[in-house]
């Protein structure tokens, strides 16, 4: 294994269980430990975000790069691109993950033409390519930033220039073909810029036309070159934009039906993003995965008292527990998997602290998977659910779904009889009896 970027952390990163007091060691999550049918790297496939734990250098608005990063350090952008793989592919091995995730232009650096930023991407997919083979490291999904190249500051697919929309899709057809190359397992679509900034300049349907014209040329090229990957949408309400079309769970699901593009997506669901949209991220996780379309994770967490996207790791266990519910209960994420979309603070300059991020994230979700699965084992919500719907399976409530009977049988059969009997919904009891399990 190479130890040229992260020297401190001289071996792979062990698992020595809970009372270890070792920072730089799992203490929950143990890869080959069985969780019913699966491991538990089966069950969690955690990826790590390229652009925030290898691109990002600590700027933010009110101050420049504060991030040790000695993978930044060389002055031609090609030879700084392979560097900051090299440390990636080492990053992967020393932590124990077995995916990633990027962005064309986290991997590749945008040349000074459209054409010679796709030659960068090329050149870069074939020296990945080499190191997958290498390490046995995985793409999770690929995607396109549609977002930081000025020309998309009015909306990539969705911008009222026609040439742009033809840039933005000539550059989705390069990242598909990338992730094809590197047998990504998806493929991610998250509309930064599709959206608006006034309706005072802006045709709303017209646009939401232009974002469903692009979706149908997206999936008619991953069928024409064969791509079995999934393709999956990221909502997000704001941010950069004052408000993006898929702007949640239940906004893109209306996007993707009425447009007639169903069964061609999934959803990756980001926790930040749901709260951003007024949601829980356990909501947005039961919105999708009741709609069959739970596909992928992007795992991270908001500051409520904050009104951006923090992108934090994930370290809150009864949020990794409720999340992991709904993950068991559809019986895994398929080919998605945990994606950490999450940075560490500006504060945080030191490469170690990157394996401490990771670490724990992944310790809050391993331990939220044998949380749920242990609540989910016992069918201590289970059983309560399936009663309180109890009513439903016999007598007048089959009648009602079996669709047999309407409003006047209804106010027939309503007038012989005496007033319901209301259940409790018991909402503390069930609160006390997952708080038992967090042990
Ligand atoms: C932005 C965000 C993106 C997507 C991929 O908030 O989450 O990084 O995950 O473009
Ligand atoms: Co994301």
């Amino acid at each position: 294994m190479p130890n040229a970027y992260f020297p401190n952390i001289a071996k792979p990163i062990p698992f020595e269980g809970k009372d270890s007091g070792n920072p730089l060691a799992f203490k929950y999550y143990d890869k080959n430990r069985r969780v019913g049918d699966k491991t538990m790297a089966e069950h969690l496939r955690f990826a790590v975000a390229w652009w925030h734990t290898f691109m990002g250098d600590g700027s933010d608005m009110f101050g420049g790069p504060a991030f040790d990063r000695a993978w930044h350090q060389a002055t031609d952008p090609m030879d700084g691109a392979k560097a900051t793989m090299d440390a990636a592919f080492e990053f992967f091995q020393k932590l124990g993950v077995e995916y990633y995730c990027f962005h064309d232009r986290d991997i590749a650096p945008t040349g000074d033409t459209f054409l010679q930023s796709c030659k960068n991407l090329q050149t870069m997919v074939e020296y990945a390519k080499t190191l997958q083979k290498e390490t046995g490291i995985k793409l999770l999904w690929g995607t396109a930033n549609l977002f930081s190249n000025p020309i998309y500051a009015q909306g990539a697919a969705t911008s009222p220039n026609a040439h742009v929309m033809a840039h933005a899709a000539a550059q989705v057809k390069n990242a598909i073909d990338a992730t094809h190359e590197l047998g990504g397992e998806n493929y991610v679509f998250w509309g930064g810029r599709e959206g608006y900034e006034t309706l005072l300049n802006t045709d709303l349907k017209r646009e939401q036309e232009q974002l469903a014209r692009f979706m149908h040329m997206a999936v008619e090229y991953k069928h024409k070159i064969g791509f079995d990957g999934q393709f999956l949408i990221e909502p997000k309400p704001c941010e950069p934009m004052k408000h993006q079309y898929d702007s949640d769970v239940a906004a893109t699901l209306y996007f993707l039906n009425t447009y007639d593009l169903f069964e061609h997506f999934k959803m990756n669901v980001e926790a930040n993003h749901a709260t951003l949209a007024g949601h829980s991220f356990e909501h947005e996780l039961a919105a999708a995965s009741a709609a069959g379309k739970l596909g992928s994770v992007d795992a991270n967490r908001g500051d409520l008292l904050l009104g951006w996207d923090t992108d934090q790791f994930p370290t809150d266990i009864y949020s990794t527990t409720l999340a992991m519910i709904i993950i068991l209960r559809q019986n895994g994420l398929g080919r998605g998997g945990l994606n950490f979309d999450a940075k560490v603070r500006r504060s945080s300059h030191d490469p170690t602290d990157l394996f401490y991020a990771h670490i724990g994230g992944m310790d809050a979700f391993a331990r939220g998977l044998l949380i749920a699965y242990e609540i989910l084992r016992d069918k201590s919500l289970e059983t309560f659910i399936e009663e309180r719907y109890g009513s439903y399976k016999s007598g007048i409530g089959e009648k009602i779904m079996a669709g047999k009977i309407g409003f006047d049988e209804l106010e027939n059969w309503i007038s012989s009889q005496d007033e319901p009997v209301l259940q409790s919904g018991r909402q503390e009891m069930l609160e006390n009896i997952i708080n038992a399990y967090i042990r």
